[in-house]
């Protein structure tokens, strides 16, 4: 099965321009505890490198572009968001990397719980290990 889900939302466009609708329980698969975005962004920085033990989360790109790697422990898949009408749905135990970015990419993540640092695994080492023994 593929690692990466691509939600698809509704762009409601007219001769004003396009509105995009998210809604939690509706398009967005989760209640929404927190949002953050990130801006000013560069190509030579990549981020993320870890994985969430019980997050979910949809990462949007309202602007530009730039690419995702997930990783589940067994393969590894790519993608470039760089349409605001679409989300990446990244469920726990995902190890992410966040890279290429635009100079004008502006990614916005909707998140299922408030920010903890605990919930974060940061060592991609310690990720397989966790990984491997859920599957135990
Ligand atoms: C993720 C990817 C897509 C907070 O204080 N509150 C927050 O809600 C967040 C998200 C971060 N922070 C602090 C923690 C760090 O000191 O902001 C700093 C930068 O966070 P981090 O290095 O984790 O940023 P990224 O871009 O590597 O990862 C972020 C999210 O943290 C992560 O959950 O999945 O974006």
């Amino acid at each position: 099965m593929s690692i990466t889900r691509l939600l698809t939302f509704e762009n409601i466009v007219d001769q004003r321009g396009s509105l995009i609708v998210l809604e939690a329980l509706k398009n967005i698969p989760f209640e929404v505890r927190r949002i953050y975005y990130m801006t000013n962004l560069s190509s030579d920085n990549a981020r993320g490198f870890h994985a969430h033990k019980d997050l979910t989360q949809v990462a949007i790109c309202l602007n530009g572009y730039c690419r995702f790697v997930l990783d589940n422990g067994s393969n590894r898949e790519e993608i470039i968001l760089n349409a605001p009408d679409q989300g990446l749905l990244i469920t726990s135990m995902i190890w992410r990397e966040m890279y290429d970015f635009s100079t004008d990419c502006v990614l916005l993540v909707l998140a299922n719980q408030y920010y903890d640092e605990s919930d974060y695994i940061r060592n991609y080492n310690q990720f397989l290990q966790e990984v491997n023994n859920g599957k135990n």
